[in-house]
């Protein structure tokens, strides 16, 4: 029997059977693992073979993990060597970003997309809370807009309040598995909310807490809508330490830059202090925004913490 992890919380699974039931499951035995060294074995999203426990009700034995066409993984936490998959088996990944209320840098934002792009998986941002905006917020949110729109991204401006920009959304990701990122208090369960009101994830109110790296939604979950789409609803992170990208190829993954790498006069250039940089030439005239080439630096000499 095949079934798709909805929930982990520790050593019990929450998986859907290919016909939509639940079942409890548990790892018994030696199972082959495909990432090792992760504080997680098994992720939301991971398709895998179940044996039904005869003895208990609705309960089940996880023997194996199917391989995985990708993964979102990060660092635990800045200190930690410990790695962590958030989802496994994604179609497209939304980050949810605000520029109120909390709102969210631009480095966190590049950096989330850095790893996207390196594990190949499609991403939109969506610009949430737009009814909050601060006067002169529109122009702002219109720039943030073109800079992504411009590196080749959906970016969808709206609010999970007012229900703008809620069904693009919604038809964007219809049919898809869909991983909601940003930091906590974004929105990302509200807009889940707003989107399919039968998933009714519990929503938070925005206070110290969130600053303290209280989240409302506790463990990744995913919910599951008309049996096709699946929606991956996270708890909100702090920082985004990356894993498994080395800092230098990480101009390939800002699909901005990559019109002008090849035209670099060094072929390893790490576009810093190297003469006849394209990449520099390309900021210092504007065709590659300032902030992507920052989050760039920034990849580049291993800062981790972002918030
Ligand atoms: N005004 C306004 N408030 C919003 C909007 N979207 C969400 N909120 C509010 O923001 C607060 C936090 O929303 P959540 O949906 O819990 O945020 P989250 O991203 O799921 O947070 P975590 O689960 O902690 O990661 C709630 O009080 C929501 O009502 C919006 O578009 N406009
Ligand atoms: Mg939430
Ligand atoms: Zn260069």
């Amino acid at each position: 029997m095949k079934g798709i992890v909805v929930k982990s919380t520790g050593s019990w699974y929450n998986v859907l059977d290919e016909e939509g039931k639940a079942w409890k499951a548990r790892v018994r035995g030696k199972i082959r693992l495909h990432e090792a060294d992760t504080s997680n074995p098994i992720a939301v999203g991971d398709r895998v073979l179940l044996q039904p426990d005869p003895q208990y009700p609705d309960t089940c034995t996880i023997t194996d993990i199917e391989p995985r066409s990708n993964w979102v993984i990060r660092k635990s936490n800045k200190l930690s060597s410990r790695r962590q998959i958030i989802a496994a088996n994604i179609d497209v990944a939304v980050m949810v970003a605000g520029l109120a209320a909390p709102r969210t840098s631009f480095g966190f934002i590049d950096r989330f997309l850095v790893c996207c792009e390196a594990f190949h998986i499609p991403a939109i941002i969506f610009l949430n809370k737009t009814d909050l905006l601060p006067s002169g917020g529109l122009e702002l949110l219109n720039e943030v807009g073109e800079i992504y729109r411009n590196a080749g991204y959906k970016v969808i401006t709206g609010s999970a309040a007012t229900g703008q920009g809620v069904d693009e959304l919604k038809n964007e990701i219809a049919g898809k598995t869909v991983l909601f990122a940003g930091h906590s208090g974004v929105g990302k369960s509200t807009l889940l909310n707003c989107m399919f009101p039968e998933a009714e994830a519990r929503v938070g109110i925005i206070s110290a807490a969130h600053e303290k790296g209280k989240h409302t939604t506790t463990f990744a979950e995913m919910h599951m809508f008309a049996g096709n789409t699946g929606i991956i609803d996270t708890p909100g992170i702090r920082d985004f330490g990356l894993v498994d990208i080395l800092p230098k190829e990480s101009g390939q993954y800002f699909p901005e830059f990559r019109p002008f790498l090849q035209q670099c006069k060094f072929n390893d250039c790490s576009h810093t202090n190297e003469p006849e940089c394209a990449i520099k030439a390309a900021v210092e005239d504007g065709q590659i925004p300032m902030q992507r080439f920052y989050s760039y630096l920034s990849i580049l000499q291993g800062e981790d913490v972002f918030s």
